[in-house]
């Protein structure tokens, strides 16, 4: 056949519109929705092709709509490559959001695991804590030079200052037209994949510091569960171990004072605790205030009432020897004999109790003058009784001074040093405290803190709380909380009127409740 011009024609246009349906097929499009001349376009495709981003099921990307909470720490969470931990509720981004939590990339109430924020869209303020946290940790930003940059910087909550500015410093954000920030407004999705993008390119730039291998451990995964599946508990390096040396970490409440709310250590009482997933009950049994020193014989018998219903639950138990207003323990060191040789002795065979022989030195008490000295003395009262007991140990200035035993440490083994806190009154000084002690390898037990300030009152400070806890659970420190009480102070779990002898409901908690009856079993 001889080829006419007309022919060639038709046939060179039929080549060309087989080359340009050729070329949109290779450079589109991850996404049907995305339009390979939009200006996020190359940033949202580099991303999808390094699996970063998956859409929706529909092949679309919806680059125009608000990023939700979810997504965005999804999204970080691969560029990050973390790993997920079984979460609390049934949505699908749960394990990541739990994961996110743990890693510290915000805190419990920004986004609380429970998930009602999850779908939310994230505010531009939390989207790049997440993303500096996660990715950017060592970037700082020079708070004279950055702030000056941002035109709206007053209306930035001082909590996200940190991450903010060191975005700005590194270059991943820069404000709106108008030089604003908006830290409360929400993101676009296209927006979104540009600060990843940005954060990514500089990831590869940095190098990464150091880590602070002391400050920042791997989090210790401990186990839960009581006395039957763990048996005699023993220290080992600064970790609680079972009995078969897996790390352990125990909590669950204190009760108040048993003098005055001893309705509230029974059986039923402890069932519910138990119930909600605590594996430990503290028993504080006051020294003065009208407790045992006024009255021996019916304290001990309100101790035992209580460490068997304890017992009869599963849980492991302290008892506490709870001097508070007398200061100093040796002024009652031979009572505190008697009494702990004689619970020893009735526990014995029991691996469920722990003895905590002196709740808050304080006043004019030194560590090496009186309470060193006064726990030798009793630590040698209950071995005598019973030689694997484990035995906690409080410190001056209310349980607070645990560098001084970190410094000059008692002799004997499976010893821990008990450290008290408030989440109103004490924050990063005590916490850095307290990681230098475990540095210097103390064990540490955590037998008594609250979620107020340290009068029992004020608050409550969930926020400070949880970061509290993160960082218990970080080290696989055990705690007990105080108190199981309805009284009227907003330390006490629960509401006034509570009955001690029936099932609780969630109704019955206060806010103290509610946050501290969840964390029991949180990550478990
Ligand atoms: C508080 C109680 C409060 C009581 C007071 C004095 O919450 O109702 O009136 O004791 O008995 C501790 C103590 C603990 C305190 C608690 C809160 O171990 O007994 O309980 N606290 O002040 N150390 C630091 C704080």
């Amino acid at each position: 056949m001889k080829n006419s011009p007309k022919m060639l024609y038709y046939f060179s246009i039929l080549i060309l519109a087989v080359f340009f349906m050729s070329l949109t097929a290779t450079s589109a499009l991850a996404f049907t929705d995305v339009n390979a001349n939009a200006w996020y376009a190359e940033t949202v495709e580099a991303m999808a092709a390094e699996n970063l981003l998956s859409g929706y099921p529909d092949g679309s990307f919806r680059p125009e709509s608000t990023i939700s909470a979810a997504e965005f720490v999804a999204i970080t969470a691969r560029c990050a490559d973390l790993t997920p931990i079984s979460g609390q509720t049934s949505h699908w981004a749960a394990n990541i959001m739990e994961a996110a939590l743990r890693a510290n990339w915000y805190d419990w109430d920004e986004l609380p695991p429970t998930g009602e924020k999850f779908d939310q869209p994230i505010p531009r303020k939390l989207a790049v804590k997440v993303l500096m946290r996660a990715l950017l940790p060592e970037i700082q930003g020079d708070y004279n030079k950055q702030s000056q940059k941002i035109r709206d910087f007053s209306e930035l909550n001082g909590r996200y200052y940190e991450p903010v500015l060191a975005a700005y410093e590194a270059g991943i954000v820069s404000g709106d037209s108008n030089g604003c920030f908006r830290p409360e407004s929400g993101l676009r999705r296209c927006e979104a994949c540009v600060l990843f993008r940005q954060a990514l390119k500089v990831t590869k730039n940095v190098p990464k510091a150091p880590t602070e291998q002391q400050f920042s451990p791997q989090p210790v995964q401990t186990l839960g569960d009581g006395v039957s599946k763990n048996g005699w508990l023993q220290v080992k390096g600064t970790q609680l171990c079972n009995e078969q040396g897996q790390p352990v970490a125990l909590r669950g409440m204190s009760s108040h004072g048993i003098q005055w709310f001893s309705q509230f250590t029974g059986p039923q009482a402890i069932q519910n605790t138990a119930q909600y997933g605590a594996n430990v009950f503290r028993v504080a049994m006051y020294t003065a205030e009208n407790g045992y020193l006024s009255n021996p014989s019916d304290m001990q018998q309100k101790v035992i009432q209580a460490v068997d219903a304890a017992i009869a639950c599963d849980m492991y138990v302290i008892i506490d020897w709870h001097i508070l207003s007398d200061g100093n323990p040796m002024d009652h060191v031979s009572e505190a004999e008697t009494f702990f040789s004689t619970m020893a002795q009735r526990y014995q065979n029991s691996p469920n109790v722990l003895y905590e022989i002196c709740n808050e030195p304080n006043g004019n008490v030194s560590w090496s003058g009186d309470v060193k000295p006064y726990a030798q003395r009793i630590i040698q009262a209950i071995r005598t009784q019973s030689p694997q007991a484990l035995i906690l140990i409080g410190s001056p200035t209310w349980s607070q001074d645990i560098h001084l035993a970190a410094a000059d440490p008692l002799e004997q083994s499976n010893l821990m040093y008990t450290f008290h806190f408030y989440a109103g009154t004490h924050g990063k000084d005590l916490q850095k405290r307290l990681l230098d002690a475990l540095n210097l390898n103390l064990p540490v037990f955590v037998s008594e803190w609250g979620v107020s300030r340290a009068d029992g009152s004020g608050g409550v400070f969930l926020p400070e709380s949880a970061a509290w806890l993160d960082l218990l659970d970080q080290h696989g420190i055990s705690w007990c909380a105080w108190s199981l009480c309805d009284k009227n102070e907003s330390s006490a779990a629960l509401l006034p009127g509570t009955p001690p002898d029936q099932p609780w409901s969630d109704q019955n908690f206060t806010q103290a409740g509610a946050f501290l009856f969840f964390r029991f079993s949180y990550g478990r």
